[in-house]
């Protein structure tokens, strides 16, 4: 149901439920705000459906609907077929936590891909089921503490790296796919307004932190998402039919514990040998990002500029994939 009220301006508006600091509400504000209230915004369960929605209200300024955990992006392929039959060419769009994206959504949403619907996907990555009690996800990163990944005399925190989702989405060679976060806003509306100019399936990763889960001060949500992307754990990338077309270059790389010390679910890496191990392991895991997208070379042979508009986009057929295997993360 459509429940626009004229006073209030932003697609999802306040009064919500979200935490202090919650990353997820800010950057589901941001796209939601770029996209625009005349979109069908299909949610997966999780924490944005819960703050946003409770017992016959709403913060939602469009129209909105909630799906299950694992079946958004199937429910939103019905809404297109069914817009498209009807001739109506109203945007679809998907939102949905990283555990409805990498886990428990990512066959609806392979297919939704696979069969091309023209939708956008966002995935709003906090790194763990934060809704019901931060549990580990397949989007949790190697060393972290959830209530499922306790660490322990056996164990230093999740054993698993976090799984390389933009890869694995951008192996379908759908035309758009790219990894944001709410420090970046230029780059993160860059890449919204360029996801919406484009047909087709769409991707986008947005990194939330969530003071919650992430066990940091609320008010550093934005210096903690943008300490992701300088230490090159979460680098910031584009790719069109399985190529890289664009990355944000790195001026300085910073070491990781700067961006692991604010955050309590890494607190137990700063104390003893086995410890000092997994930080070893993270930096390793950053460099091999840095490396593998060229993030602190001078030139790359891509576009470093997102703002970018790239004249590949209206291609169709296949392209051949320029993603190096070397230095991957599972290798190390
Ligand atoms: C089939 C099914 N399994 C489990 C649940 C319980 N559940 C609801 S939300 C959620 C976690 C959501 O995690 P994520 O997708 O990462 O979103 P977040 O809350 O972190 O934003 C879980 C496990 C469910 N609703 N349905
Ligand atoms: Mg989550």
């Amino acid at each position: 149901m459509d429940k626009r009220d004229p006073f209030r301006h932003n697609v999802l508006t306040s009064g919500h439920r979200a935490c202090s600091g919650c990353g997820e509400a800010m950057a589901a504000r941001m796209v939601a705000d770029l996209v625009g209230p005349d979109a069908i915004y299909v949610n997966a369960t999780g924490c944005l459906q819960v703050f946003s929605s409770h017992n016959q209200q709403s913060a939602w300024q469009a129209p909105w609907i909630h799906s299950v955990f694992a079946n958004a992006a199937a429910v939103a392929s019905g809404i297109e077929a069914a817009l498209r039959i009807k001739g109506k060419d109203t945007p679809v769009v998907v939102q949905a936590g990283d555990g409805g994206t990498f886990d428990i959504g990512l066959q609806c949403l392979s297919g939704m891909i696979e069969r091309g619907h023209d939708i956008l996907f966002v995935c709003y990555d906090n790194e763990a089921y934060m809704n019901t009690g931060v549990q580990r996800s397949g989007s949790t990163p190697h060393g972290v503490r959830t209530t499922t990944s306790p660490p322990g005399r056996l164990s230093q925190g999740k054993h698993e790296v976090k799984k390389d989702v933009i890869s694995i989405i951008a192996a379908h060679n759908m035309p758009y796919a790219a990894t944001a976060t709410i420090a970046y806003f230029p780059d993160l509306k860059a890449k919204v307004e360029k996801a919406m100019s484009i047909k087709g399936p769409r991707f986008l990763q947005v990194l939330s932190p969530c003071p919650l889960g992430w066990v940091h001060d609320s008010a550093l949500s934005v210096t903690v998402s943008r300490l992701a992307v300088e230490t090159g754990l979460f680098p910031l990338v584009e790719l069109e039919h399985g190529e890289l077309t664009g990355v944000m270059r790195l001026a300085e790389q910073k070491p990781v514990e700067e961006y692991l010390r604010p955050q309590g679910r890494f607190k137990h890496l700063f104390k003893g040998k086995a410890g000092t191990v997994e930080l070893h392991h993270l930096q390793a895991l950053a460099d091999a990002r840095i490396r593998r997208y060229g993030l602190l070379d001078a030139e790359t042979e891509w576009d470093t500029s997102v703002a970018m508009q790239s004249e590949r986009h209206g291609r169709g057929g296949y392209a051949s994939s320029t993603i190096t295997t070397e230095g991957h993360d599972h290798g190390i």
